[in-house]
């Protein structure tokens, strides 16, 4: 039961309209209390808040000294709801574009979501009293985020629901935004975190009285960021998580590190490989990522309990963790620390070696590795898959990414090495050696074989420009 809401409304020369807008808020009597927010407004918009709160005890005036935007007005807005712990947190603007009626749409729909959004996109003619060039920036704002973000909401508009007894805090401290640009910002980033966005179709009339406090420098600022977001996203794709800090890693004290894999993990931000790093990861965003995801939902039913092996800094399976229940486990405490940060649904994080697993036997539906076998001699190969073996369930599916020895991403790893050791004369190791790269089809036939699995897709294509074979093992009963 939601028993304590907040309407906040931030308000820049708004004289006219607030006295009137409060009190049709009054009458539909939802018992929230009401938050304003105005920046000094010339025409006195904040003292004839401070009058009328005089009488109603629910409604609070917060003044700021000058005009600091509509993004921080709202910021700083639900920054209070969070404080007075308020479940829910409505959002709207105060010249009646949007209709205080819509709130109790709001508010049902707050049951069965995270965030509730007005979406002027929902019905025909939503904006007909709007100018031309108001109607054009809309649509194109709208058209820009579906597009590169795949966001199918109504992102920059300002009615809106959020539980904030549900949404992390943090989740409006990592936007830039000070102005209009929140609103795609903000609805981004919960977007990205998982939260559960719907939308309520709306009608946007044309203001009552006064004018659009929106300037074109607004529209240019937008386009800024949003362009700015799409590389950040490709390149620094956990920038905009909100991660588990506190969910605990569970460590195995007496491994021993004979591959130096901490230490790689330690270094990936040095400068030599600065390069290197943002080339691999922007590969591995556009073409592994998908690549993966569409082995996993080909084998693996949505929801069930999947080991990532050998996960690294996991940056290619953050889809796969929203999806299903993952167990990332690895050598390194370095590279589960940086799966954690770039991840924020994650079923367990387990340091351990892939030869020797602390897991149950026949606990798990599937298991994915990619970049892994290759760093190991055949023995041990046949000790990892004997361990996939045990703890997948009958039927349970390994997926392996291996690359081959004459895969393309091998030759331009030979070239880089060269460039840099003996062209610039740097002495780099881009990683531990790769001691077993995949040779030929026929080996994976005999390495199935020796280990009881049957391979059912053995993979070399274009979809990832001929850098792995991708390998699908089934576990079958022989007994
Ligand atoms: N506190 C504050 N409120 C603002 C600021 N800019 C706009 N607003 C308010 O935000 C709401 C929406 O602004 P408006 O000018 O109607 O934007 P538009 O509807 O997008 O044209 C209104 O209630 C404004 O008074 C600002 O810099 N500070
Ligand atoms: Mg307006």
């Amino acid at each position: 039961m939601i028993n304590k809401g907040l309407i906040f409304i931030p308000t820049y020369n708004e004289r006219e309209n607030v006295g009137r807008l409060i009190d049709q808020l009054d009458e539909l009597n939802f018992g929230f209390d009401y938050l304003f927010i105005d920046d000094n407004s010339p025409d006195k918009t904040g003292e004839f808040l401070d009058q009328l709160a005089i009488e109603k005890p629910y409604l609070f005036v917060i003044h700021r000294l000058k005009k600091l935007g509509i993004g921080s007005a709202h910021i700083d807005g639900i920054e209070w709801a969070y404080k007075h712990n308020y479940q829910i947190l409505i959002t709207m603007d105060s010249d009646f574009s949007h209709s205080p009626t819509l709130i109790l749409e709001l508010i049902k729909n707050s049951e069965i979501a995270d965030v509730v959004v007005g979406s002027r996109f929902a019905k025909k003619n939503s904006l007909s009293e709007w100018n031309f060039l108001r109607k054009f920036l809309t649509h194109l704002g709208h058209l820009l985020t579906k597009l590169f973000f795949k966001m199918p909401f109504d992102a920059t508009g300002a009615l809106r629901l959020y539980r904030v007894d549900k949404i992390h805090s943090d989740c409006f401290n990592i936007g830039k935004s000070k102005g209009y640009s929140f609103f795609f910002e903000s609805l981004y980033i919960l977007y990205k975190n998982n939260y559960n966005i719907i939308e309520i179709a709306i009608d946007l009339p044309a203001r009552t009285y006064g004018q659009s406090k929106m300037k074109f420098k607004d529209a240019v600022y937008s386009l800024y960021l949003l362009f700015k977001m799409v590389l950040q996203n490709l390149f620094f794709p956990s920038s905009f998580l909100v991660y588990q800090k506190n969910l605990e890693i569970q460590n195995s004290v007496d491994l021993i590190d004979e591959q130096g894999w901490d230490d790689y993990w330690a270094k990936q931000h040095s400068i030599n490989n600065w390069l290197y790093d943002h080339i691999a990861s922007l590969f591995r965003q556009i073409f592994i990522k998908p690549y993966l995801n569409s082995f996993i939902h080909k084998y693996l039913p949505k929801g069930s309990l999947l080991l990532h092996a050998g996960c690294g800094s996991g940056q290619v399976d953050f889809d796969i963790t929203n999806n299903y229940a993952v167990i990332a486990m690895d050598f390194s405490m370095n590279a589960l620390n940086l799966y954690r940060n770039n991840h924020i649904r994650i079923e367990n994080l387990i340091q351990n070696d892939i030869r020797n697993m602390d897991l149950e036997n026949e606990s798990i539906d599937g298991i994915y590795s990619l970049g892994v076998m290759e760093h190991f001699e055949k023995a041990d190969i046949l000790l990892i898959l004997e361990e996939f073996r045990r703890v997948l369930k009958n039927n349970g599916k390994a997926i392996i990414f291996w690359p081959p020895a004459f895969g393309l991403s091998v030759y331009f790893l030979k070239i880089w090495h060269f460039m840099m050791n003996k062209i610039l004369s740097k002495n780099i190791k881009l990683h531990p050696p790769e001691v077993s790269l995949l040779r030929s089809k026929k080996q994976i036939i005999e390495l199935s074989r020796e280990s009881g699995f049957s391979l059912i897709e053995y993979r070399f294509g274009p979809r990832d420009l001929f850098t792995q074979v991708v390998i699908v093992l089934n576990k079958v009963d022989v007994k």
